[in-house]
């Protein structure tokens, strides 16, 4: 079977409600994958939660309920999150289901039976909140610890560390050979100089029990869990290896009888991240495949993080954009639009209502929603909905706005994309105010002019759901069935000119996105 183009996010944590960035995280990675199957490549899009660990256990507790019962109340939450925001998921993993238990327990026995674990005693700082050990280095000059580490406890306990110190030369080798391992640049270069300048330090992959019990046993020793880290990363190998791939390294698949064909998924094409967790993907999760014998996935694709008014979201302050509410009102392919348009993949954003407001009304409603709705009306009034014969005028322009929507696409480069797409909105929106078909209509002697406008117009509007439909499924979907199109806009072989057969009858045109001027 051929591979698969894999694409993941990284699993949420579940100590909470999803909230803007987890939202933006997921519906750029849908729409990378919506837009590989848009070219016919088989694609699969993991995305998941993250479930043990501390701050979810405290979560929990504070509650008054089992870790179990908790994650699973929230899971189901999470699950319908994932389905408002329209995302394409072939699978939703939890790190709390056994498929996930087993691969991590046998990349945790392997590394054991090589030697490549050693158990030692501990003493110092503790963030319990990041759950994570601290040193000398991290406190400030008076002794203390930065409020972001919470609260700081001393600690003395025996624990196991995974060798990481022979691996620091070959990292830097694949960083320097591969330049598109970790994007963009600048996060790769964080990386690389966060390798050069420091020596790395073992890393602590154990929690005794008696502390944390809401973990996945260690397979050797059963006094201790698994650091949540650990367990996490794995998430993206043990859903492939659990399903058979043959990609997978054989040691690292159940001994059960592999399904006739399982899909061929490792390694992973995109790990979909955050700027916060780059250290544990491009330093920690290549050193842990490298060890295992398993290949490396082949880009480490890095957001910024989003604020709220010029300040850092935090629900202690009540600065939050809460994606339900926004989706409540607005609809989820304007959340959608507004979060790809205006962040791209890299810098930081900074969400404002008046900014989401500003493009519904400017782009959404004004721009895309008044072309397809003065178009297709007009096309029923003019022509009691039956396209014209095929009129070339708009060809060559949509031509061009395909190819550089293309391009942009492959790159990864979504506001870019959308930027492009909108410069054909615009077009055919000025091609209305030029031609005045209003006018045309009233002269008999204009039939064929007119005949020639709407189907130049009717046709940029099937190409413009072709191309949105990674972006704006819904939106997309509806723009076919108003042209009267049965199928759904997913092929961008489909965004050819002309593939709007003259004689064809249009359904009935609706507004895509009801101006909000109350
Ligand atoms: O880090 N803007 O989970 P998480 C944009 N469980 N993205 C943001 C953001 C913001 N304001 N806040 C968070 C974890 N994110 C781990 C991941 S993966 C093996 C384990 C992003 O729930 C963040 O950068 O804290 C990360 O990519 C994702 O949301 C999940 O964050």
């Amino acid at each position: 079977m051929n591979k698969l183009f894999y694409i993941t996010t990284a699993i949420d944590y579940v100590n909470g409600r999803p909230h803007l960035g987890h939202a933006y995280e997921k519906v750029v990675a849908d729409v990378i994958a919506r837009w590989r199957r848009s070219l016919g490549v088989e694609t699969y899009f993991l995305t998941g939660l993250d479930e043990h660990g501390q701050k979810v256990q405290q979560a929990a507790l504070a509650e008054g309920k089992a870790p179990g019962v908790y994650c699973d109340e929230l899971a189901a939450i999470w699950q319908a999150f994932a389905a408002k925001l329209d995302l394409s998921n072939d699978d939703f993993v939890r790190t709390t289901q056994p498929r996930h238990q087993q691969v991590l327990q046998a990349i945790l026995a392997r590394l054991h039976a090589e030697g490549r674990l050693y158990k030692e005693n501990y003493e110092g700082f503790y963030s319990t909140r990041e759950e994570t050990f601290l040193t000398e280095k991290d406190r400030r000059a008076d002794g203390s610890f930065d409020p972001a580490w919470g609260e700081v406890v001393r600690l003395q306990e025996q624990n196991y560390y995974f060798k990481l110190r022979d691996h620091q030369a070959w990292l830097i080798e694949h960083l320097e050979r591969n330049p598109s391992f970790v994007a963009p640049d600048y996060r790769r270069n964080e990386v690389l100089g966060f390798l050069k300048n420091n020596v790395l330090e073992d890393l602590c992959i154990s929690r005794p029990a008696a502390r944390l019990n809401w973990g996945v046993p260690l397979p050797f020793d059963s006094d201790y869990v698994t650091y949540v880290w650990f367990d996490a990363l794995t998430n993206y190998i043990s859903v492939p290896a659990a399903a058979g791939d043959p990609g997978v390294p054989e040691h690292l698949r159940p001994r059960r009888p592999a399904p006739e064909s399982p899909p061929h998924l490792w390694p992973a094409d995109i790990h979909l991240i955050g700027k916060d967790i780059l250290k544990f993907h491009a330093v920690y999760w290549p050193i842990m495949l490298k060890a295992v014998g398993a290949a490396l996935p082949r880009q480490i694709l890095v957001h910024g993080w989003w604020q709220k008014d010029g300040q850092r979201m935090s629900k202690s302050t009540g600065n939050t954009v809460d994606p339900l509410a926004v989706i409540e009102q607005w609809g989820v392919d304007a959340f959608r639009f507004y979060v790809l348009r205006e962040l791209d993949i890299g810098p930081d954003g900074n969400w404002t209502d008046a900014g989401l407001e500003g493009r519904y009304t400017a782009e959404l409603a004004n721009g895309l929603g008044n072309l397809v709705n003065r178009s297709l009306s007009m096309l029923k009034r003019y022509r009691n909905g039956a396209v014209p014969p095929v009129s070339n005028e708009l060809a060559s322009e949509a031509e061009k706005v395909v190819a550089q929507t293309r391009a942009c696409l492959d790159r990864n480069q979504l506001q870019a994309a959308l930027l492009s797409i909108w410069s054909l909105v615009t077009r055919a929106n000025q091609y209305v105010d030029h031609t005045a078909p209003f006018k045309l209509a009233k002269d008999p002697s204009q039939a064929r002019r007119l005949d020639e406008v709407l189907y130049n117009l009717a046709e940029v509007c099937r190409i413009l759901a072709v191309l949105l439909w990674p972006f704006l499924p819904g939106t997309a979907c509806k723009l076919y069935a108003q042209l009267g199109l049965s199928a759904v806009p997913d092929r961008f072989a489909a965004a050819a000119w002309a593939g709007l057969p003259p004689g064809h009858v249009i359904g009935s045109p609706a507004p895509l996105f009801p101006r909000k001027d109350a």
